[in-house]
């Protein structure tokens, strides 16, 4: 059986992914929509020998879709009411209904049975909340996770397209010994914008009355949602690097209960789409560079915190447009399409 299947957002770094991962995992589709803004509306894409016009997104654009993989940002909330009413199931990238209750928020490897339970729409976690979950699962399956400390080291696609070509712009500016403008970075719609070449920022996203920023409460509200534990404690600071692809991230787990390093290790290569790269005598352990194009999440420097009565630390990287984005919502379709839930 094959699928009608709408991108919206097909013009992005999400959409331009989703378009990849179609074409390499033989995604069994039949008819595909590019559907974008206004602004992008009339592009043409060349997609596995096919040419396609994006066309602009309206509430009329989902009948006979199937499976419609939003990319996210605002248009979300626009247009996913109308095409779940045309029919079609919505597996939705943004922040938009995350936290929503009658949505499930999947990473088929960790809460595959929560896609039952939807509604029309289904919520693709935040990127850096995908990779870290990953490599909680496995753990937590052997020992209940108590409390998780995490800081992020955020590439800058997570910020689109946009973001990437400004700190391409900014490193060519100063190796060229040009003044360095920024215009993007942190956040396109905030007050004010820093350079992100050569420097760190810690802010991705706004700041919530709590100090935190969203990203670091999207981290910590829905990692409790995936794991279905609310009396998990997390806190999270979350930081933007001069990276182009590939978030990592430093996370210190507590559990309830004694795990080694080795128990802990076992548990994670046995998890599916998870790879262990950990060899300090051979120097190795998980780079951006190394996860950036790749499917898996990396995990390695795993060591005990020797400050705490049962604690674990370690370095986990991954693809965020991939597994952080594009793949984790086509597992889900592929998940639905072979439980023949579509
Ligand atoms: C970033 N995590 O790296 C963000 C991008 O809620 O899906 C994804 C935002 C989201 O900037």
């Amino acid at each position: 059986k094959k699928y009608n299947v709408a991108i919206l957002g097909a013009t992005g770094a999400v959409g331009q992914e989703f378009l990849n991962l179609i074409e390499e995992r033989n995604f069994p589709f039949a008819n595909l929509k590019m559907l974008a803004s206004k602004r992008s509306a009339g592009k043409k894409i060349q997609f596995m020998g096919k040419e396609y016009t994006v066309e602009e997104a309206t509430v009329d654009s989902f009948k006979d879709v199937d499976i419609a993989l939003f990319a996210g940002g605002s248009a979300s909330k626009e247009f996913a009411p109308a095409a779940v009413k045309a029919g079609a199931v919505v597996i939705d990238n943004s922040s938009t209904f995350r936290m929503d209750p009658e949505v499930p928020l999947v990473v088929p490897e960790v809460n595959p049975e929560a896609i039952a339970q939807h509604k029309g729409i289904i919520a693709n976690p935040n990127c850096s909340t995908i990779i870290m979950v990953m490599a909680l699962k496995p753990l937590y399956d052997i020992a209940k996770i108590k409390r998780v400390v995490v800081s992020t080291y955020q590439a800058v696609s997570g910020g689109g397209k946009e973001a990437m070509a400004e700190l391409e712009q900014q490193v060519a500016d100063i190796v060229a010994g040009k003044p360095v403008t920024a215009n993007i970075l942190p956040g396109a719609a905030l007050k004010k914008h820093y350079q992100i070449a050569f420097n760190l920022l810690p802010q991705i996203d706004v700041f919530k009355e709590n100090l935190y920023t969203k990203e670091e409460m999207k981290m910590i509200d829905e990692t409790k949602k995936i794991m279905s534990d609310n009396d998990m404690r997390i806190t999270a600071t979350t930081i933007r690097v001069p990276v182009y692809r590939s978030h990592a991230e430093s996370v210190n787990v507590e559990f309830a209960d004694e795990v080694s390093v080795e128990a802990a290790r076992k548990a994670l290569e046995a998890f599916p789409g998870v790879e262990v790269v950990d060899n300090p005598d051979e120097q190795l352990y998980p780079q951006p560079l190394e996860t950036s194009g790749k499917n898996d999440v990396a995990v390695g420097r795993l060591r005990k915190d020797y400050s705490i009565d049962h604690g674990l630390n370690m370095w986990v990287c991954g693809d965020q447009i991939r597994k952080g984005a594009a793949l984790n919502a086509l597992q889900i379709a592929e998940y639905m399409i072979e439980k023949d839930m579509l």
